[in-house]
């Protein structure tokens, strides 16, 4: 008999077909009636699967609950503490999305600093005959490059960066020893120290508004912010405020506070790249991280260890 799962989010489409071969499943994002669909299949539902909310509430929907297979290395959605209490297990899609996110940040960063997006647009506006060459901008190999969260996906944006001839500092709650890179102690003296800052760590209680307007002014006027961790991370009115008076030089954005819903008063700013959480989003990333999702799901029915636990769960046994 094929267990049940209640799928929260739409993922990747050929793994949502696997999941659909070896479970039954119950797609929560498309029900018209979400309170009818948890009232007739919750009690059967054994795992959740996808990139939706995984609230107390929800969790506790669930008599028979036993795992979530979160899409996606941030499980800020999914209240992990109310699942390991109830015993639930956690996974997330660790490692397999490090590559494309490193490569999504360098774009971001050559975006902002060489003006490529403003460039298009000037071009096409008809600048270029009109008002001649268009303005000078800064050598990348000239920036320091801090990095807010030196993790899996931090160390690959080290990399690339570096093969820039950029330098590379960081900030994390640790310091690492095996890492050569100057470490600063606080967000604060990593944003006065550097040109362009990135934020790479998980959102969540804990990170929400690290990035506040101190850090936006420390940065300062010719520093540049990138963002592709979670929208949560930034005071995004403060972000606003600051690059409209030019206390913060210029930023480049990939995730928000309430995607697909984006603040509209950046969109007109000329110092600012827009994207729409292009994070992890190639073919193959995806991929991977929705087999993993599935495989997550296949090893825990199969009474072995899931292969990507959350630290929160690590080492729960039912
Ligand atoms: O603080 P540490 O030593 O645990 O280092 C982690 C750092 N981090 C923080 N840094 C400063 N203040 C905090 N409150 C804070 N919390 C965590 O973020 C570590 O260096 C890094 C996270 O690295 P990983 O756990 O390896 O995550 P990964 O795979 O690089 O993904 C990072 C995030 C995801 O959670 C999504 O939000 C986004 O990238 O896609």
């Amino acid at each position: 008999m094929k267990q049940e799962v209640l799928v929260t989010g739409a993922f990747y489409g050929p793994s949502m077909e696997w999941l659909d071969r070896e479970f039954t499943t119950h797609r929560l994002f498309e029900a018209k009636d979400r309170a009818k669909l948890l009232s007739d299949v919750g009690p059967r539902v054994r795992a959740i699967a996808g990139s939706g909310r995984s609230d107390q509430a929800l969790i506790q929907s669930l008599p028979n609950l036993e795992i979530i297979a979160n899409f996606g290395v941030g499980y800020d959605n999914v209240n992990a503490a109310a699942a390991r209490a109830r015993k639930v297990m956690v996974t997330n899609t660790p490692g397999v999305l490090n590559e494309a996110v490193a490569d999504t940040t360098l774009s971001l960063i050559l975006a902002i600093e060489r003006r490529v997006v403003a460039a298009d647009r000037y071009l096409r506006a008809g600048k270029w005959v009109a008002n001649g060459n268009y303005p000078l901008t800064r050598h990348l190999g000239d920036l320091k490059v801090g990095i807010l969260g030196l993790g899996r996906i931090g160390k690959d944006i080290a990399k690339r960066t570096l093969a820039f001839g950029m330098q590379v500092q960081y900030h994390s709650r640790t310091r690492q020893a095996d890492v050569a890179f100057p470490y600063f102690p606080s967000v604060l003296e990593l944003a006065k120290a550097s040109n362009v800052l990135v934020c790479i760590l998980p959102g969540g209680a804990g990170t929400r508004h690290i990035i506040n307007e101190d850090v936006m002014k420390a940065l300062g006027p010719t520093g540049t912010l990138v963002n592709v961790a979670r929208g949560s991370v930034v005071d995004t009115e403060a972000l606003i405020r600051c690059l409209k008076n030019g206390s913060l030089g210029a930023a480049a954005i990939d995730v928000y506070d309430k995607e697909p819903e984006t603040p509209e008063a950046l969109w007109p700013l000329e110092n600012v790249v827009l994207t729409p959480h292009l994070g992890s989003a190639t073919h193959s990333t995806r991929k991977k991280m929705g087999d993993l999702v599935v495989q997550n799901l296949l090893e825990h029915f199969a009474g072995r260890a899931v292969l990507t636990a959350v630290p929160e769960c690590a080492g729960l046994r039912r």
